[in-house]
């Protein structure tokens, strides 16, 4: 049986990138808790934050080396981060402090 071109195609330039690029994982904001409250990751993995709130958020992180801050976030709003290194990241809300997520970045 042959494999039509297109089929090879992919399969020899489309899937190797594929591998190589980082998962994406979802983190949700709801009744002002960050949900997971924890997650492990790889470096050059992706976390998209969700505001799943009728409130606002404004996330951040303060931990050396993995600083970020994605202003406010408005009900229904989704912002994407990719971590590129190792290490163990406090993830906070400017707006209710309660708010605490650790992103466990892995090599
Ligand atoms: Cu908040």
């Amino acid at each position: 049986m042959r494999l039509p071109l297109t089929v090879l195609v992919f399969a020899l330039f489309l899937l190797p990138l594929a591998a190589h690029a980082g998962s994406d994982h979802i983190i949700t904001q709801k009744g002002k808790k960050f949900s997971p409250g924890e997650i492990s990751i790889k470096a050059g993995d992706t976390v998209t934050f969700v505001n799943d709130d009728k409130t606002r958020h404004n996330v951040y992180s303060r931990t050396k080396g993995h600083k970020f801050k994605i202003k406010k976030q408005k009900p229904g709003d989704e912002d994407s981060i990719t971590f590129d290194s190792a290490g163990a990241i406090d993830v906070r809300c400017a707006i209710h402090p309660k708010m605490k997520l650790v992103i466990n970045v892995s090599d």
